[in-house]
């Protein structure tokens, strides 16, 4: 796949929609200003060399400042965490802040000639010869920002069912969230696990199988560790999905005996 059909009408347009340019600071910002900073960026260098500093001017313009005690990573848990963060008003994740908001689910690199976009074809980030492609750069950066902001506590929602462990060693999360957090301004990371209605558990708060290394990375760090199987909040989410599941009748049963 190439780079997102319209991609600088949508750009601008969630600019725009998101409504935070007060909140950049003194300087007169634009949506144009923004995104020539983020085509500067995808256009720095050759495609798949881009410089783990390709994005820094563009970042800087909208770098995350989160409330104290709401940053959330999620790792296998996009869509259960998204609507956590959405109903709650307690969780915000990257694609809540400026930075990844602009840009989530979309596609995109630079063309061979570093003058625009390639809507042809764009070279996937997983091929082992292009370490420096233009997305897997935005959000190894946009990740290391995002941890690096965290103040007070942080919230990390992970997929008890996934076979590969909750805590996966080559996630994002794993590699780049976890290792950037400030143990000055971060004292403790709370895991919410979670498992499907009907999924099959692979670990649980209690039975680890690879919750252990991050509790282990967050100790010498210095950050305390906590972990809960499926908070209410979470699954009364999934309940509201699935009414009549069996694991959902104490859930109604309060809400009829009351
Ligand atoms: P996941 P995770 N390059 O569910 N984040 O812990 C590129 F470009 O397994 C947000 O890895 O959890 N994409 C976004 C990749 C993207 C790569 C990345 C790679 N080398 C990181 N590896 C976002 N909004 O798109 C995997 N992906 C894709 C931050 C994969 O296809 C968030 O703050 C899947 O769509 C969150 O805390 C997505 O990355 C954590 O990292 C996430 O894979 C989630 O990354």
């Amino acid at each position: 796949d190439g780079t997102t059909v319209n991609f600088e009408d949508i750009f601008n347009g969630r600019c725009y929609e998101f409504g935070c340019l007060s909140c950049l600071g003194e300087k007169p910002l634009t949506c144009d200003t923004i995104f020539s900073s983020f085509l500067d960026g995808v256009l720095s260098d050759p495609v798949c060399a881009l410089e783990d500093t390709a994005y820094d001017s563009f970042l800087q313009l909208v770098a995350p400042d989160l409330p104290v005690d709401t940053t959330t990573f999620w790792s296998g848990t996009y869509e259960i965490a998204h609507q956590l963060s959405a109903t709650s008003g307690l969780y915000y994740t990257m694609e809540d802040t400026f930075m990844g908001y602009l840009v989530n689910s979309l596609n995109w690199c630079g063309n061979d000639d570093q003058t625009d976009f390639d809507y042809e074809d764009c070279r996937a980030w997983d091929y082992d010869d292009c370490y420096g492609q233009a997305t897997s750069v935005f959000w190894n950066k946009a990740s290391a920002l995002m941890a690096a902001q965290a103040r007070g506590s942080v919230t990390v929602i992970l997929n008890g069912d996934a076979t590969t462990g909750a805590f996966r060693n080559s996630s994002f999360f794993a590699r780049v969230e976890a290792p950037n957090l400030n143990p000055e301004k971060v004292y403790l990371v709370n895991v919410l696990l979670i498992h499907d209605l009907d999924g099959t558990p692979f670990e649980t708060c209690d039975d680890p199988q690879t919750l252990q290394y991050l509790e282990a990375l967050l100790k010498e760090m210095g950050i305390a560790y906590s972990c809960q199987d499926d908070p209410d909040n979470a699954r009364f989410l999934q309940c509201s999905q699935e009414p009549e599941h069996p694991e959902c009748s104490s859930c109604t049963k309060g809400f009829l005996d009351s």
